[in-house]
C-alpha cells in the first residue's frame, strides 16, 4: 500500500525546519504534505465507508466517531486494550498495515531521529498508536486541550511515564476532506489560563468564554500529516458541511521521563 516515495528515507527531504520538540515548547504546528499517498488515503476511506468496522461515538453531545477505542472515551481499560489488536488486524486486512509505521517513522524524523515507541501497560499490554476518526455532516470536536484527559483514572500508568509538566502533542493524517467546514482551529488560550478554568467549569459557555480570543483555522490536504501542541492550546474541529465525511487517522505523542517519545491514542 505504501509507495517507496513515502518511505522514511524520503521524509528528511520534506522535513520542515522546525523540530517536533521545539514546536511542543512554542505551541505551533508542523505540516508534512504527502506523508502518505493520496491514493492510499482514498483506498482506506473506500474500505471504511463500504464495509465499516465498528464505529464508537466520541460523546452523545456531538457527532464524531472513531474506529478503534480512544483512551479518553473508555472507563474500563479492558475495553480499550481488547480493541487494540482488533483495530490492527482490521488495518492489516484492508492492506493499510504499514500506515502506522510510516507515521511513526515520519514523526521520528521530525524529532531529529529520536525514537518513538508505543508503551506497554503492565497488566493489559501494548497501547494503541492510532484511531480513525469520522466526522459526518454536522460532526465536530468542541474546544479542548489534550492535557485535560490525563486527569482520568485510565491514565494512571501513562501519567507515571510522562515528563514533568505533562505535555502532549496531537497528530493526525488527513484521509478525506469534507466539502466545507471541518477546519482545525487553534486558540491563543493556554491550558492554565483563566479562560481554560472557565471552560473546564462549563463547556456549554465555550462560545462566550472564547469570544474575543485570537484563533487560527486551517484546512489540510489529503495525505498531509499535521502535528500540533494540542496539549498546550485549546483547539477544535469546526462542523463538517456537506455530505462527505471528514476522515483522519490520529493519536498523541509525549516526551517521557526516560527521554524517549511515547505514543498512544
Ligand atoms: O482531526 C482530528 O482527527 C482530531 C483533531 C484533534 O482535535 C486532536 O487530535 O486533538
Amino acid at each position: 500500500m505504501i509507495d517507496p516515495e513515502t518511505s522514511p528515507s524520503d521524509t528528511s527531504s520534506r522535513r520542515p525546519a522546525a523540530d517536533l520538540l521545539e514546536m511542543l515548547a512554542t505551541g505551533g504546528m508542523l505540516r508534512v504534505p504527502r506523508a502518505i499517498r493520496a491514493c492510499d488515503a482514498e483506498a482506506l476511506v473506500v474500505c471504511l465507508e463500504e464495509s465499516p468496522p465498528p464505529l464508537h461515538p466520541f460523546s452523545p453531545a456531538f457527532e464524531a466517531q472513531s474506529v478503534g477505542q480512544i483512551l479518553d472515551h473508555v472507563r474500563d481499560l479492558r475495553v480499550y486494550f481488547d480493541a487494540v489488536p482488533q483495530y490492527r488486524d482490521w488495518l492489516d486486512r484492508v492492506g493499510a498495515g504499514r500506515l502506522e509505521a510510516t507515521v511513526i517513522e515520519t514523526l521520528e524524523s521530525l524529532a531529529g531521529g529520536a525514537s518513538l515507541r508505543v508503551p506497554e501497560h503492565p497488566v493489559h499490554g501494548r497501547y494503541g498508536f492510532s484511531t480513525l476518526r469520522r466526522l459526518p455532516t454536522g460532526g465536530l470536536i468542541p474546544p479542548h486541550c489534550e492535557t485535560e484527559q490525563f486527569e482520568g483514572p485510565q491514565y494512571a500508568h501513562l501519567r507515571g511515564l510522562m515528563r514533568d509538566g505533562g505535555d502532549v502533542l496531537s497528530w493526525f493524517v488527513m484521509l478525506q476532506c469534507p466539502e466545507a467546514g471541518g477546519e482545525l482551529c487553534q486558540w491563543e488560550v493556554g491550558r492554565d489560563s483563566d479562560q481554560a478554568r472557565a471552560l473546564y467549569a462549563d463547556r456549554m459557555r465555550a462560545g462566550e468564554i472564547l469570544a474575543g480570543s485570537d484563533f487560527v483555522c486551517s484546512n489540510f490536504e489529503v495525505g498531509e500529516l499535521v502535528v500540533f501542541a494540542g496539549g498546550r492550546r485549546f483547539h477544535e474541529v469546526r462542523p463538517v458541511e456537506g455530505p462527505i465525511p471528514r476522515w483522519t487517522l490520529g493519536g498523541f505523542v509525549f516526551p517521557a521521563r526516560s527521554g524517549e517519545l511515547l505514543a498512544f491514542c
